[in-house]
């Protein structure tokens, strides 16, 4: 059943230098779908993966907030599972920021990572990583070289991958008797509750309630232990999947509360489409206003999401005079679609524009901390998910 269309749109990465400005860029539909019986939300189109993944450009270690995060997954998960000196691999570990982390706690870690440009950078860093897609052949070569695997970890990738069956039976393979499937993937009722549409993006195939993944992991002869809620990139869960035991009654309540709040019925998607098209509203009237005051606005985060967001509402350089990002492969190039250059944050101290838009607005409290000086000076910030809104 259709969830929503938000138009046609270009890959979210796909950030462009500025001398293919005048060519057009590749646009894919962007339709959402969802299952009436088991309650997997889904994209109508599937991009080539190594068109979105050979060479990437998000670096997971230039959000300071994220590296905490990772921090504080791998203490706990060393913790729990006393995971000193046994076998941690991640896939999709892009520039091995959570190895990193788990080599911190005296794991010995493998990453598999897709972009070629990522894996380069990990396995400089002293961080072994396969340059490949997960897959049995990849889970076989690590198993005959390394040994079982105590933990394999997947953040922010589950959502990226056409085919689960042949990654869980990858999985399946390398996994330890005692050992445990972790894995992070942005959580449908958090998309649906705040309006975070502009999560929606061709790399994301999939949106994920626990109802779905419950059956998955069944399919695939294993068992979804344990969930917790984490409150990164708009609200994630982290599953832990295992050989044998019985589902927590954490993972009992989650799946009554879905249950409960009708996940399989039409009416919490049809309120969630109609909430997109007011939020999109209430962000164009606010870039308006500002525009009618001669503010000067400029984007913070050249995020994947921002893609979604600026072509849905229509935004461009006319709105926003440049994004601000971390990032230094992103910086000189132009956002995908809108065509707005993307400068370096550290511009902002000097340049001091009136507003910023968080384009990253799941990091919101933390960019706002670290640009106190600014707001302190009279900057504002325009907070966009669900109902824009200035800040202060
Ligand atoms: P961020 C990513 O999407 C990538 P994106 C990916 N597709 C995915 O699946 C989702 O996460 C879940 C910059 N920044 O994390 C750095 C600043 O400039 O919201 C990044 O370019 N200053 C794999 O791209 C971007 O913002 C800062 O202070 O939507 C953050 O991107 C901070 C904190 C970040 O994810």
């Amino acid at each position: 059943m259709p969830v929503i269309s938000l138009g046609e749109t270009p890959l979210a990465n796909a950030w462009l230098t500025p001398d293919l400005a005048t060519q057009r860029e590749p646009r894919y539909p962007l339709h959402v779908l969802r299952c009436t019986r088991c309650a997997l939300v889904q994209l109508s189109v599937v991009v080539e993966p190594s068109t979105l993944f050979g060479h990437y450009s998000y670096l997971t270690s230039a959000s300071r907030p994220m590296v905490e995060h990772f921090g504080r997954y791998a203490h706990s998960l060393s913790e729990r599972f006393a995971l000193k000196g046994r076998l941690v691999v991640e896939f999709g570990s892009n520039d091995g920021a959570l190895l990193r982390a788990f080599a911190n706690q005296g794991a010995r870690v493998m990453g598999v990572e897709p972009a070629s440009n990522l894996a380069a950078a990990a396995n400089a860093e002293g961080l072994p990583t396969f340059n490949a897609f997960f897959n049995a052949g990849v889970a076989r070569d690590i198993k005959a070289k390394h040994g079982d695997a105590a933990v394999i970890a997947a953040n922010n990738v589950l959502a990226h991958i056409d085919d689960l069956g042949d990654v869980l039976t990858a999985v399946e393979l390398l996994l330890a008797p005692d050992g445990v499937f972790v894995a992070e993937v942005p959580y449908l009722l958090d998309l649906l509750e705040h309006v975070e549409y502009d999560t929606i993006y061709h790399e994301h195939l999939s949106y994920f309630a626990l109802t779905p993944l419950v059956r998955l992991f069944a399919g695939a002869g294993l068992i979804l232990a344990d969930v917790e809620r984490q409150k990164v990139h708009g609200g994630t869960i982290r599953v832990f999947v295992t050989r044998a035991g019985q589902p927590s009654t954490r993972v009992e309540a989650a799946i009554d509360h879905e249950k409960q709040i009708g996940v399989t019925e039409a009416g919490l998607y049809t309120t969630f489409a109609s909430r997109v098209v007011q939020s999109r509203d209430a962000l164009v009237a606010v870039l308006s206003g500002q525009r009618r005051n001669n503010a000067r606005v400029v984007g913070l985060g050249a995020t994947a999401k921002s893609t979604t967001l600026l072509n849905y509402c229509a935004i461009g350089p006319q709105h926003l005079d440049y994004i601000a990002d971390s990032t230094h492969l992103k910086v000189g190039l132009l956002s995908p679609g809108s065509h707005i250059p993307i400068r370096s944050e550290d511009a902002l101290s000097q340049d001091r524009p009136d507003t910023i838009l968080l384009l990253a607005w799941n990091y919101a409290d933390q960019i706002i901390a670290k640009h106190s000086d600014y707001l302190a000076g009279g900057g504002r910030f325009i907070h966009p998910i669900p109902l824009a809104r200035l800040i202060p």
